[in-house]
């Protein structure tokens, strides 16, 4: 007999996730993902003055703040083919790198290791041990014997008086619990770490953007920071001097910390290699362009077939026809309407409600299901990876080989490169990305010095619109995988925009072709000890990093009518 659950809403997420699974022989034979909650951010945008749009569709999410700030402005810009200054794509780089180091490292601890990590265990910890282990692992200065007797007995407190605080609700004492008390202190008291040092990569990004979340220095042409040495109100050295001191203080931690921490859970879970799989046509997007016109990045992308590195096709540049051609959307199993029947570009997409209930077999989610070239496809940071990898990307190999010489020898057994296809697999890769932007954002920070010293200030090329109809994409490698916004623009005002966005492609339902989307299909074998709690349901989705809200785009909590908006 199989048994059905239904987690909803999926925690520890951004917005509302429902899956169900179907369970037989204490393996999930059958998935489905929902979004459950309806937004309208492309029909706020109908009309509308195309510069503004960044700032509208910015406030899509609340995690992933800056990246539809930033892949707006490439939309309209590759629409209007304006190239930018060299300082406004150093400037955005900065930003967009230390987005995505905060992003990764809150993912990691603050939003997945509870699944691993059992918080309870860690009061049965020697802390000397801990100390002892940590040490023979790292030089994280983080790693002393007073940091875990110090951590521990915090935890004792907050377990004497019964308030777990943030770790009430954890599946503690759970059979699929791996980890030795040591290691289980020893990651609460970098859940604890973390908290702190994520604060540095979020003040390079309110330092260069003035606010996070959500930047307000974006322009379609380049960024609002006027370069300039004598003034308080603009970017001053002063200013960069500060990005530098924390970027400074990032590093560390990202080597010494979070690789590490990554490869230990990796070794001591060694069997989740062969669980989470999934979909493994990858798709990535080239990023960090170091050039006014998006032909040359720091980080390469483009689709691997079947999780075969040799079939890489690379991505080269911004508005990339391979790109741009292959992108379409369907809504078969999704709760909206299209006029043709069948799946649309998205510059012809549409955004019409028809909300039904939860069909098995028919409409069940707010998310849309995109494919490229006719297949779903796996974005992220594993799937940014593995074409880094197969593009031979010299900084990503070093991690890359690092973390898995690391967890082979902490597993005692060598982890070969296909262990990367898997729940663990992706979390092994974020860490590894998160390295890489890491070196990014240095180099980004060091251009824009040197650039300034050749007395090069320029950050801004002014936009002119023509009359008559222009269509742009711009996308972007967001912490979730490839983001992209689709504009038609007419006589300088917004006709058509849609945004394809990476847990759009992850959470996607089933196709026109009624295939599985990644979510799902990652599902599709995982073992569940225990249905009343299914943590490795958890697992596997949290290995994603879902974020609903990005996904699909003003709740309707009456799913009756659209937002109505009026356009002034
Ligand atoms: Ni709301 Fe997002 C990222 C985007 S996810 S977090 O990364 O775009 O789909
Ligand atoms: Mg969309």
């Amino acid at each position: 007999m199989a048994t059905r659950i239904t987690i909803d809403p999926i925690t520890r997420i951004e917005g509302h996730l429902r899956v169900d699974v179907e369970v037989e022989n204490g393996k999930v034979n059958k998935a489905w993902s929902s979004g459950q909650m309806w937004r309208g951010v492309e029909q706020i945008l109908l009309g509308r003055d195309p510069r503004d749009a960044w700032a509208i569709t910015q406030r899509i999410c609340g995690v992933c703040t800056t990246v539809h700030a930033i892949t707006s402005v490439r939309a309209v810009e590759n629409a209007l083919q304006l190239e930018v200054p060299q300082n406004a794509q150093y400037i955005r780089n900065m930003i967009m790198t230390a987005h995505g180091i905060h992003d990764h490292i809150v993912h990691f601890y603050h939003l997945s290791a509870l699944d691993w990590v059992d918080v309870v265990s860690a009061l049965k910890a020697d802390p000397v041990k801990t100390a002892q282990l940590a040490e023979s692992l790292s030089d994280w200065e983080g790693n002393g014997r007073h940091v875990f007797i110090d951590v521990q007995e915090r935890l004792k407190s907050f377990v004497g008086t019964g308030q777990l605080g943030p770790f009430t609700n954890g599946y503690w004492g759970h059979p699929a619990m791996k980890l030795p008390p040591e290691v289980n202190l020893l990651a609460v008291a970098h859940y604890l770490q973390a908290l702190e040092v994520q604060r540095y990569a979020n003040k390079i990004v309110s330092t260069l953007g003035s606010k996070t979340p959500h930047v307000q220095n974006l322009a379609v042409g380049g960024v609002s920071n006027p370069i300039a040495t004598d003034s308080q109100s603009v970017l001053t050295v002063e200013r960069l001097m500060l990005v530098k001191e924390m970027i400074d203080r990032l590093g560390a931690f990202i080597r010494n910390c979070y690789l590490v921490d990554v490869s230990a859970v990796g070794a001591f879970y060694a069997d989740w290699t062969g669980h989470g799989k999934g979909i493994t046509d990858y798709l990535a997007v080239p990023d960090v362009p170091m050039d006014p016109a998006g032909t040359k990045f720091m980080m390469p992308g483009g689709y691997i077939k079947g999780g075969d590195l040799a079939t890489y096709q690379p991505i080269k540049a911004f508005g990339d026809p391979y790109f741009r051609d292959g992108v379409a959307e369907s809504v078969k199993h999704s709760w909206y309407s299209y006029s043709n029947g069948g799946a649309l570009h998205p510059w012809k997409g549409e955004t019409t409600p028809q909300y039904t209930d939860f069909h098995d077999d028919g409409k069940y989610s707010w998310v849309k299901s995109p494919t490229f070239y006719g297949k779903p496809a796996q974005v992220g940071p594993l799937a940014q990876v593995l074409c880094a990898a197969a593009a031979g990307h010299q900084p990503t190999m070093t991690y890359l080989n690092k973390v898995v010489e690391t967890v082979s020898s902490l597993a005692g057994a060598k982890i070969p490169l296909a262990a990367l296809h898997s729940t663990i697999g992706r979390h092994a890769a974020r860490a590894v990305r998160c390295a890489v932007l890491y070196e990014c954002l240095q180099a980004n920070w060091q251009a824009l010095m040197e650039n300034i010293a050749k007395g090069d200030v320029k950050t801004f090329n002014k936009p002119v619109f023509p009359k008559g109809e222009i269509m742009g994409v711009g996308f972007h490698e967001a912490p979730r995988g490839v983001l992209s916004h689709w504009a038609v623009i007419k006589d300088g005002k917004i006709t058509n925009y849609q945004a394809v966005v990476p847990t759009t492609w992850n959470a996607a339902p089933r196709n026109e072709d009624d295939s599985v989307g990644p979510y799902e299909a990652a599902l599709l074998g995982t073992p569940v000890a225990d249905p009343e709690r299914p943590l490795e349901v958890l697992r596997t989705v949290h290995s994603f990093d879902p974020c609903l809200a990005c996904a699909v785009h003003l709740t309707d909590l009456e799913h009756k009518t659209t937002v109505q908006v009026k356009v002034l």
